[in-house]
């Protein structure tokens, strides 16, 4: 079976481990090479960036080495020893300019936190050195709101897309990704609900289902849609704001996890929310979105309580989230069904289009696969494709 996806990471802690680590900030060249004021304006992420490339002493090209004891977790995150005594433990809900809000575990109240220096110099990319829904250690400042992060703990259900050749991580410990869709209004498009699934299986992220507005047509008509994807495994949840219909359950599947909210401008995300929590209160006529469709401008990333436990990820980059940093070769091992199917294809890199002898085609010649899904399939290849010969669009 040709499955390409990546493996699931696991948390693997092993006793602690020495590191050299250089001291990056007396390594740089030119001190103030970036305009931080328009930067911090523009975009908060960038603004990251150009701190760490701030030079505060004049030692020029020195370099410092230092010791740090640790744990490395899959050779990938390395969460340094702290003397934990004074830390509390909390939730990264935003940011701020350049600082972080953090919410404490203990007291429920919000930080606004600064990063201690070190953890940059760690961090193997400098974007990602903490992000929104990372769980941190943090020390409380001499101001009762204010404090310093001095560790990131490992992460899971990271949604990142790619920015300029890196990844930039959007959103960490996604527990699911709540996909919205409309029944109406705007018109249900089971094409948009299988990138969003893509992106889902991509990142190891469980995908639920939510087609909403269903007191705008006859509910029989949705019934298809919602079996195909409830045969492939997929949870789907039908509601309206209108008669209540289904919202009860979304606040269940909802509770205790932290999920993230996918679906085009419109479809009533922000409605669903509210009445699944009152004390959100969020906007409703918010359709910012469509007028700035396709720019991808807006990098921030916002977690919000629910009052019966749980949160929920309002991240206006992932509702626009195109599938940037998915190559075209994995793309058919996200469509979980075509799996059985790839390993009658005659050519190992059988792309289940042209060619003659193709697994996926006979499945889908079959009805054993889904020809609204196969037609997914081929849409967003195609799309890939463009965005390959056309590769100023894929940059965000
Ligand atoms: N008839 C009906 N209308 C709904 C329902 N849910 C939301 N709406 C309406 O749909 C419109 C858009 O809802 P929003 O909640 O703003 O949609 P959104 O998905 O948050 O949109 P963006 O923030 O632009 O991404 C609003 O006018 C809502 O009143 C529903 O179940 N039934
Ligand atoms: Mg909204
Ligand atoms: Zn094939």
């Amino acid at each position: 079976m040709a499955k390409k996806k990546g493996k699931k990471k696991s948390s693997n802690r092993k006793g602690g481990k020495k590191v050299r680590v250089d001291i990056r900030r007396n390594k740089q060249t030119r001190a103030r090479d970036q305009n931080l004021t328009h930067d911090l304006l523009s975009d908060d992420v960038a603004a990251q960036d150009a701190s760490n490339n701030e030079r505060f002493s004049g030692k020029g090209a020195l370099s410092r080495r230092r010791t740090l004891v640790g744990v490395e977790v899959d050779g990938d995150q390395f969460v340094r020893n702290v003397d934990t005594e004074g830390c509390t433990t909390g939730r990264v809900t935003s940011f701020v300019g350049l600082n972080c809000r953090v919410q404490s575990d203990e007291n429920g109240r919000e930080y606004e936190c600064t990063i201690r220096g070190i953890l940059r110099t760690l961090a193997r990319d400098s974007r990602n050195v903490v992000v929104t829904g990372d769980r941190v250690l943090f020390r409380q400042g001499g101001d009762d709101h204010q404090g310093v992060i001095e560790r990131v703990e490992p992460r899971h259900g990271v949604l990142s897309r790619n920015s300029h050749g890196r990844e930039h991580i959007l959103v960490s410990n996604i527990d699911q990704v709540l996909i919205v869709a409309s029944a109406s209004d705007p018109d249900l498009k089971p094409n948009l609900i299988d990138r969003y699934i893509v992106m889902a299986e991509r990142h190891d992220i469980k995908p639920i289902i939510c087609i909403n507005k269903i007191d705008l047509v006859d509910v029989v008509q949705l019934q298809s849609v919602a079996a195909m994807y409830g045969r492939l495994g997929y949870q789907v949840v039908l509601t309206s704001i209108k008669t209540g219909c289904g919202i009860d359950h979304l606040r269940q599947l909802l509770q205790n996890r932290q999920t993230a909210l996918s679906g085009q401008s419109g479809v009533g995300k922000s409605s669903l929310l509210n009445v699944v929590d009152s004390t959100l209160n969020l906007d409703t006529s918010d359709v910012s979105d469509s007028s700035s469709k396709g720019t991808h401008t807006t990098r921030r990333a916002r977690l919000l309580p629910l009052t019966q436990g749980g949160w929920v990820a309002d991240t206006p980059g992932i509702r626009q989230f195109e599938l940037w940093d998915i190559s075209m070769e994995e793309i058919d091992g996200y469509f979980i069904e075509f799996c059985p199917f790839i390993s009658y294809c005659q050519f190992s890199s059988c792309s289940h289009t042209h060619e003659a002898s193709c697994g996926v085609k006979r499945g889908v010649e079959a009805n054993l696969i889904h020809r609204s899904r196969y037609e997914s399939y081929l849409r967003i290849r195609e799309e890939d494709i463009f965005l390959w010969k056309n590769p100023a669009r894929g940059q965000s």
